[in-house]
C-alpha cells in the first residue's frame, strides 16, 4: 500500500526527481507514515498519531501536538462523531486503531479523554487499546518547563505552562495540566491528574488514580493516598491517608 503523504509534501516531492531516501520511504509498507522537511532541510519521517477522545481535553492536546511538529495527526476516535476537532477528522470507534496498526510498523496514540475525576477510566481505556500494539509516547508541550532529572513514564501528557522540577517522577498516563507546578522530588503514581494551576510542592507523593483539582495547593512533603480527589482551590496541609474527596483550606474529607 502507498504511504499517505499530505498534499503540501506531495507537491514538493513530485516537483523534483524523487531522491533515493524518499523512494526508500515510499517503498516501505506503511499506511500512516508521512514526511516533512526539518529546519536543516533534511527529510524526516513524522510519526503517525491518533487522538483518543474528541472532547475539550483532546482539543488542547491537538494544539500541543501541532506545536511539536513531530507527529502526523491521523484523526481522533470517540464513542460518536463530534465533527471536526480543531481541524482533526473523526476516524471512528476505538477499534479503528487495530485496523490502522495492521497497516503500519508503528502507530502512536495519545489518551486525550481527560474527564474530570479519577483516572480509572483512562487506565481501563489504555489497557484495552494497548492490546492492539499501539504506543503511547510522552507528549510534553514545548511551552512547558521540564528541568533536568525528571522522569516520565509512557503516555504522560504535559500541558502548556507547567513547570516540573528536578527529581520529579511522573507515572504512566499522568496528566500535568496547564500552568501546574510539580516541584522537586514529587512522585506522581500512574493515572494521576494535576489540574490547571495546581501546585504540588517538593517531595509530595500522590497515589494512583488521584486527582489534584484546579488551583489546589499541596504543601511540601505531604503523602496523598491512591484514589483521592482534592477539590479545586483546596490546600492540603496534612497527609491524606484514605481514598475520598477532600475540599477546603485546610482540606477536609467530605465523602
Ligand atoms: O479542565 C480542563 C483544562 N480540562 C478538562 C479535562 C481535564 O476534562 C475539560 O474541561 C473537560 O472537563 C474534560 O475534558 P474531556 O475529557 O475532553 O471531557 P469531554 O469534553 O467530556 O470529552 C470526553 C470525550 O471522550 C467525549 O467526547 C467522550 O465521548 C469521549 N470518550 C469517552 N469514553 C471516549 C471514550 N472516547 C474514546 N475514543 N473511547 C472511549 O472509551
Amino acid at each position: 500500500m502507498d504511504s499517505v503523504i499530505p498534499s503540501q509534501y506531495a507537491v514538493i516531492l513530485s516537483a523534483a526527481k524523487t531522491p533515493p531516501v524518499v523512494r526508500r520511504l515510499l517503498d516501505r509498507k506503511a499506511t500512516t507514515e508521512t514526511f516533512r522537511f526539518a529546519q536543516d532541510g533534511n527529510l524526516q519521517t513524522m510519526d503517525a498519531i491518533v487522538i483518543i477522545g474528541g472532547g475539550g481535553h483532546a482539543k488542547v492536546v491537538v494544539c500541543i501536538l501541532r506545536k511539536l511538529s513531530q507527529y502526523h495527526i491521523l484523526g481522533y476516535t470517540d464513542l460518536s462523531d463530534n465533527g471536526d476537532l480543531a481541524g482533526v477528522p473523526y476516524l471512528g470507534l476505538d477499534r479503528k486503531l487495530a485496523e490502522l496498526k495492521a497497516g503500519t510498523e508503528k502507530l502512536n496514540a495519545v489518551l486525550a479523554v481527560g474527564q474530570v475525576g479519577l483516572g480509572e477510566r483512562r487506565c481501563e481505556l489504555w489497557t484495552r487499546l494497548q492490546s492492539c500494539g499501539v504506543s503511547f509516547p510522552l507528549i510534553a508541550s514545548p511551552d512547558a518547563i521540564i528541568n533536568e532529572g525528571v522522569s516520565a513514564a509512557e503516555g504522560t501528557v504535559v500541558m502548556d505552562g507547567s513547570v516540573i522540577n528536578i527529581g520529579a517522577t511522573l507515572g504512566r498516563g499522568a496528566i500535568v495540566n496547564t500552568n501546574s507546578t510539580i516541584e522537586h522530588d514529587v512522585e506522581l503514581a500512574d493515572w494521576v491528574h494535576v489540574a490547571p494551576g495546581a501546585t504540588v510542592s517538593g517531595g509530595v507523593t500522590v497515589g494512583r488514580f488521584s486527582m489534584i483539582g484546579a488551583g489546589a495547593t499541596v504543601i511540601e512533603g505531604i503523602k496523598i493516598a491512591a484514589r483521592c480527589m482534592v477539590g479545586a482551590g483546596a490546600t492540603v496541609v496534612d497527609d491524606l491517608t484514605e481514598p475520598g474527596v477532600y475540599v477546603g483550606s485546610p482540606a477536609r474529607r467530605i465523602r
